[in-house]
């Protein structure tokens, strides 16, 4: 517990992480006049750099643009509205944008969103706290929680609030500020590993393109005129740094099947790292005056892009509830967060499980491996031929 010296006052909403959550969920407070102060552990200049999602869902871009966050993604976000899938039997490209609800992602990356956002709340008057670590949260069950925070020279201080949003991501300090047996974490390990990469070449692809590959998942996604993003399934335990950039060009060039479907555009890979696809929900979201959100409430995997688009559902929700409470007195969409949020995520969850189901397979010689190829192919092909696959596809992929 801090000493006496360091309180320091707080907020009314005191907020956890500075990324999509964190800051739409500030962003959109302070434009309701709610006062609400972030508190960050990484400097901006890491915030901002910090490369990661890059495909935002129509309700992602509604949300945005309809509360005054979407200059930038207007202004240089592309529309992107087909994906194309490739496999032994050959490539076919599906113009999901003009099917299910007829809406289009917009490719616009993280780390420009998140510039955007946390220029628009400082310019908005709001308390951003870099270089802030928090090390515990607590007072949940009373009317007044509190975190104690580092500042500069590492001493604690802390700050109260009337509730505390956890927006500090999977591994931060909120949710496991929860009571184990206040709350159920559903988890899933798929067993499945990807090196992702980032690299300095403009997309060789106009689109999204999957390749399934009997030597593992490959694929393309655009992020800006110059960098791009490439993902290849690699064994779990992989150390990134082993994959030279001529292996990892040698690599997606066979399960691109480059020679067929024509040459990738070469360049040096900027980022490598190795993301394990795990999921995990937990039921609640909230516990006392404590609300998690994006991240920290659940993980998913990236296989279907939408964990920067839960993040900021979770946040709209939240500052919706938030205002409800604070300006009506009218405490039911609180009570309601996880009830309101979580139908959204399992269902997102579920199409991402059936992402991961169409792009890989066990490579090996053994029944069950060829079994699961084979579903893979069969999924493959029904979606390729099927128009309520096609349909229903399109819903979830750009639907949440
Ligand atoms: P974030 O993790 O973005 O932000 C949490 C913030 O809290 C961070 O800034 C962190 O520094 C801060 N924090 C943590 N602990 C703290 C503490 N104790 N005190 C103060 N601050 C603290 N999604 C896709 O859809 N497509 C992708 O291609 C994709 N690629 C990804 C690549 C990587 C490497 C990762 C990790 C995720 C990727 N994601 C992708 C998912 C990603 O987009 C997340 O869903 C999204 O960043 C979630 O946003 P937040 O919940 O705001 O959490």
């Amino acid at each position: 517990m801090a000493n006496k010296r360091s309180f320091t006052g707080g907020a009314t909403v005191l907020i956890v992480g500075a990324g999509p959550a964190g800051l739409v969920l500030g962003n959109l407070l302070l434009a309701a006049g709610i006062d609400c102060l972030i508190v960050e552990r990484a400097d901006r200049a890491h915030v901002e750099r910090r490369a990661r999602a890059g495909f935002l869902a129509a309700d992602t871009v509604r949300a945005l643009v309809g509360n005054g966050l979407g200059t930038g993604l207007s202004a240089r976000g592309r529309p992107h509205d087909t994906c194309v899938f490739r496999s032994e039997r050959g490539e076919f490209a599906l113009r999901y944008g003009g099917l299910g609800r007829g809406e289009a992602h917009t490719v616009y990356p993280q780390q420009e969103l998140v510039a955007d956002l946390v220029a628009e709340f400082l310019r908005r008057g709001g308390d951003l706290r870099f270089g802030t670590p928090v090390t515990e949260v607590g007072g949940l069950d009373d009317d007044r929680p509190w975190l104690v925070a580092l500042d500069a020279d590492g001493t604690p201080y802390r700050l109260e609030g009337r509730y505390v949003a956890g927006c500090d991501g999977r591994h931060g300090v909120c949710r496991k500020a929860f009571p184990a047996a206040a709350v159920h974490a559903h988890r899933r390990r798929h067993g499945v590993s990807w090196l992702a990469l980032l690299v300095g070449t403009p997309p060789a692809l106009p689109a999204v393109t999957y390749a399934v590959h009997d030597r593992g998942f490959a694929g393309h996604m655009a992020r800006t005129a110059s960098v791009t993003r490439y993902y290849l399934q690699c064994e779990p335990g992989t150390d990134p740094g082993t994959w030279s950039d001529s292996a990892v060009w040698e690599e997606l060039d066979v399960r691109m099947r480059a020679e067929r479907f024509g040459p990738l555009r070469r360049g040096p890979v900027l980022e490598r790292a190795v993301v394990d696809l795990e999921s995990d929900v937990l039921d609640p979201m909230q516990y006392g005056r404590l609300f998690l959100a994006g991240d920290a409430a659940g993980l998913i995997s990236p296989s279907a892009a939408k964990g920067a688009n839960l993040a900021v559902m979770a946040a709209e929700t939240l500052a919706r509830a938030f205002t409800a409470a604070l300006h009506q007195g009218d405490e039911e969409p609180l009570a309601r967060y996880s009830a309101t949020c979580l139908p959204r995520i399992w269902r997102a969850q579920e199409f991402s499980h059936w992402m991961i189901g169409l792009l890989h397979a066990p490579p090996g010689g053994d029944d069950e491996s060829r079994f699961l190829r084979a579903l893979r192919d069969s999924r493959l092909e029904s979606l390729r031929t099927s128009p309520v696959q096609q349909h229903a596809f399109a819903d979830n992929y750009v639907g949440i």
